[in-house]
């Protein structure tokens, strides 16, 4: 297939409560949707980017000024895959998707720009494979139909609220709880949600880069609470820090920010900085670097998880594909759509029932396997669709 146009749509979705982390707190996503038209059909693609640069360098309104800038136009000026750019050797999962392994190698010419590289990819190749007739699931190699389902809760205004908040998950069935760390915010609430679950009960925490070396004694003092991670509590760059805080303390320490493709991962790992890597796609470039770290980190029996950026459908069905697969060994931040939003862009995710109590099922029609409610995409945009050909 030959890439025609490539549509920008932003869109606001208010969220059903507050999500505050130690960068910030969110009322509403901002979302940055793509859709591809290929000569073969559309596929739709959710760039992850936020709407502030606060986790990320990347926001929003950068994403789709480099995409309408630099991205959009190398593709539609490149010649149909296949010529110009051959698939990257030795990729065994992107054979079969020519196109979509095109667009990293013709996108590589543009320095970082990771989340809006992404959401090309991500559409393309949901293009691609509906056009196919395969799934995400089948095209990633998939090895179950029901991904197990953590949640991520934020800061909470008091302890109460969060301790309803934590209870009214687990009610719904949800696996493994991740609680939003900070200074200030940290050994209270994990002892207070600990004695909540019971010692069983898989609880971990993110603290988006909010700590600092000095705090090393006060994070591994959080050993006896028994959690499953401590997530990136020092800066994207510090590894050494990351390293430290590992030989410090028990409980393992996984990257997030920090991870942005397989190379850094394998670094971060034989560093001693990570010895659990969290997988978001989208800060990786794409899907298709993502199943490169999956591997990499499963060669070295890293586990991995599957993380989230408060993804609509679109992103979420990708996502839920990818966390199907075999190194995918911890419950990821793969929610139901409920969690985040009373109404979707497709139609929701929810948490299955009886043995499938929290869990999710990989979708298994063509492509992302879920429908775009354009209509909602119109009602809901923030500004007017762009429209790049
Ligand atoms: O650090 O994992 C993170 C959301 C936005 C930005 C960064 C993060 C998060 C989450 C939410 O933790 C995960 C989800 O989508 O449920
Ligand atoms: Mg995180």
């Amino acid at each position: 297939p030959r890439i025609e146009a490539i549509e920008l749509r932003r869109i606001e979705v208010p969220l059903v409560r507050p999500f505050e982390t130690s960068f910030g707190r969110e009322t509403v996503r901002e979302a940055l949707l793509v859709r591809v038209r290929t000569d073969a059909g559309d596929g739709w693609g959710e760039c992850v980017a936020g709407r502030d640069p606060f986790y990320s360098s990347e926001y929003v309104g950068g994403a789709a000024s480099v995409i309408e800038r630099y991205l959009a136009p190398a593709l539609l000026d490149a010649p149909a895959a296949g010529a110009a750019h051959a698939e990257p050797a030795g990729d065994a999962r992107a054979v079969g998707v020519p196109l979509a392994a095109s667009v990293a190698p013709a996108l590589a010419f543009v320095s970082g720009h990771r989340m809006a590289k992404g959401a090309i990819e991500a559409a393309v190749l949901d293009a691609e494979l509906r056009a196919q007739g395969r799934s995400m699931g089948e095209a990633f190699g998939a090895v179950r139909d029901w991904v197990d389902c953590g949640v991520s809760v934020g800061i909470s205004p008091t302890l109460e609220e969060l301790l309803d908040e934590v209870t009214g998950y687990l009610e719904e069935g949800y696996r493994r709880i991740k609680l939003k760390i900070k200074p200030g915010w940290d050994l209270v609430p994990v002892a207070a949600v600990r004695e909540l679950m019971g010692p069983g009960g898989l609880l971990q925490v993110d603290a988006n880069t909010a700590y600092t070396a000095d705090d090393i004694p006060l994070l591994a003092s959080l050993d006896p609470f028994g959690l499953l991670l401590i997530e990136q509590p020092f800066a994207e760059e510090d590894l050494a820090t990351h390293a430290l805080l590992a030989s410090a303390c028990e409980t393992p320490v996984c990257l997030d920010e920090s991870i942005l493709d397989a190379a850094t991962a394998v670094d971060a790992i034989e560093r001693g900085a990570t010895s659990v890597v969290n997988i978001k796609p989208g800060r990786m470039g794409g899907y298709l670097e993502a199943l490169r770290v999956h591997d990499a980190c499963r060669a070295l029996d890293v586990p991995v998880w599957c993380g989230g950026m408060l993804e609509t459908g679109i992103g979420r069905a990708a996502n839920v594909a990818l966390a199907a697969l075999p190194g995918f060994v911890l419950p990821g931040d793969t929610s139901a759509s409920s969690r985040y939003y009373a109404d979707d862009v497709t139609e929701p995710f929810v948490l299955g029932t009886g043995e499938h109590s929290g869990q999710l099922r990989v979708p298994g029609g063509p492509g992302t396997g879920v429908a775009v409610r354009e209509e909602l995409v119109r009602e809901w945009a923030s500004a007017e669709a762009v429209v790049l050909a």
